[in-house]
């Protein structure tokens, strides 16, 4: 097994407080939370722009995703107080954000992938880009910010990972702005969970894996990624999930007002899928 200083732990340990015993991905469904930072200094703090859930249920081989609007007002926990979700990573890191998401979703969050754009660029360009279907053809700035310096064209498309970066961030030219970039981040996760079927990109992977070790953490084990590898191959089912809400106003703050059935309805779905009855 390859380790890198990329693994981190969590402080509530390997188990989720929703789980009563340890999960196996190898053998069991489990949950990865996506945490995406905006971060150019290099680190990997501050407020999440992308927050993706993906489970994953080994006997139908399929993969449920869901994106958390940044702008989401939900309780924090740990804060006692409602705020913006993006808030939790940059108050409480990685722990206050998975208990967050665990208490939002009523659901156990067993994994976590945070990255800044230099891994993010880096992993797709490792698996030699990966395949998006693009509705809309648009400009966008590319990773040091560069007006219109990336241009990516409608229909099937294989993006490096500087497109895929620009697909991942564009807002402004969706008149959905973050919710339709919520949807573009899951098609970016679906086109890695596909890349990852060729047993090439696995050899790479562990270069990879060394070489962002200060633009990633997880708590994943490289043979925890391997034995993920399963759902890209028998790959047909992967379902992405969108949270319904609408905008609000609060003392002049801009938020993302999350309907409640909706929540329960998405809880209802992801919750059978993992199979978890408590
Ligand atoms: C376990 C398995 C299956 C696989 C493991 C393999 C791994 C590690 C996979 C991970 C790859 C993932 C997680 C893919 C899923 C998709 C994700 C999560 C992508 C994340 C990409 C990332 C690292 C960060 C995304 C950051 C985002 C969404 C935006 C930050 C706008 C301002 C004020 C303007 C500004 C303007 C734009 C683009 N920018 O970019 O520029 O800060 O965005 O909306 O805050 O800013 O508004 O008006 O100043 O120019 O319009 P931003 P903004």
């Amino acid at each position: 097994d390859v380790t890198t200083s990329a693994q981190t732990s969590l402080e509530r340990g390997d188990r989720s407080e929703k789980r009563l015993v340890p999960v196996n991905p190898s053998k069991d469904n489990i949950s990865v939370l996506f945490l995406g930072l905006d971060d150019r200094d290099g680190g990997l703090k501050g407020r999440t722009d992308a927050l993706l859930l993906a489970t994953f249920n080994k006997k139908e081989n399929s993969v449920k995703m869901v994106s958390v609007p940044r702008d989401a007002r939900v309780e924090l926990i740990g804060r006692d107080r409602m705020d913006k979700i993006n808030h939790a990573h940059a108050f409480g890191g990685v722990d206050m954000t998975i208990a967050t998401v665990e208490n939002l979703l009523d659901l156990p969050v067993d994994y976590f992938v945070k990255l800044n754009f230099d891994a993010f660029m880096e992993i797709i360009d490792a698996l030699g880009g990966i395949e998006v279907e693009v509705p809309f053809a648009f400009t966008e700035m590319d990773s040091n910010d560069v007006q219109g310096a990336i241009s990516i064209k409608e229909g099937l498309q294989l993006l490096d990972g500087e497109e895929a970066l620009a697909y991942s961030r564009m807002r402004k030219k969706d008149p959905r702005g973050d919710i339709g970039r919520g949807e573009r981040q899951q098609q970016v996760l679906e086109g890695i969970i596909k890349k990852g079927s060729s047993l090439s990109s696995i050899n790479k992977f562990d270069d990879v894996m060394k070489s962002i070790e200060n633009n990633l953490a997880t708590n994943l084990s490289f043979g925890n990624i391997l034995s993920l590898h399963s759902y890209s191959s028998g790959l047909r089912n992967i379902e992405r999930l969108t949270i319904e809400g609408k905008n609000a106003s609060i003392k002049g703050i801009y938020y993302y007002e999350l309907i409640p059935e909706s929540v329960k309805e998405i809880s209802t779905t992801l919750r059978e899928h993992l199979e978890v009855t408590n």
